[in-house]
């Protein structure tokens, strides 16, 4: 029998993926420019700016029960006025879907609200491995002065649902207070 060569790879160090299936996605802050708090600030900045790339192993149709994808974000250091530079976030469109995140470098803090609008704020850091039960909105929070690289891996029926965050928000947000991250409630 034929022994057949892997044909995507992963670099263990940067998180980057690299060969068969793989796309990568960029948001500029042009594109997430209303999840920031402060609407001066972030009008005053470069729009073309890169907020974050996502790269993921694009091997299943999305929507296709029993299936995985696995990606790395890359979330880029930064504030917008008093507010870190952070992710969309979301609920997953189908909402009893679970997800995995791993840190790979960098650091901040994860956000994980339920729909009642409790929010609970993680602290994350190289190594550390967080499990977010369905149901549970998520965002990355880059509190450091390096790129926060971040691992994932979920469902490939999970979906993205922005619509919820976009009307409704995150209950807190997370600011440089005297130089450091604090969780203020929005
Ligand atoms: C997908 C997973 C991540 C995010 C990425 C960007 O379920 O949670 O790959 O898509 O971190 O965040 P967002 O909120 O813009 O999709
Ligand atoms: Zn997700």
């Amino acid at each position: 029998m034929n022994i057949t060569e892997s044909k995507t790879f992963i670099n263990y160090s940067t998180g980057i993926l690299k060969g068969e299936n793989v796309i990568e996605s960029v948001r500029k802050l042009g594109d997430i420019k209303d999840i920031y708090t402060d609407k001066k600030a972030i009008n005053r900045m470069d729009q073309d700016q890169i907020a974050y790339k996502v790269q993921m192993h694009n091997t299943e149709n999305e929507g296709k029960e029993g299936g995985l994808y696995i990606g790395t974000s890359f979330l880029y250091p930064g504030r917008v006025g008093d507010e870190y530079f952070m992710t969309k976030g979301h609920y997953h469109q189908k909402r009893d879907t679970a997800e995995y995140y791993w840190c790979i470098s960098g650091e901040g803090i994860l956000l994980l609200m339920d729909e009642t609008e409790n929010t609970n704020a993680v602290k994350i850091y190289p190594g550390s491995l967080n499990y977010i039960q369905g149901n549970i909105a998520h965002r990355l929070v880059n509190t450091g002065e390096n790129i926060l690289v971040i691992g994932a891996c979920w469902p490939s029926d999970a979906g993205h649902d922005y619509g919820s965050i976009a009307e409704h928000g995150f209950s807190v947000s997370v600011k440089s207070i005297n130089g450091k991250p604090e969780v203020i409630s929005r």
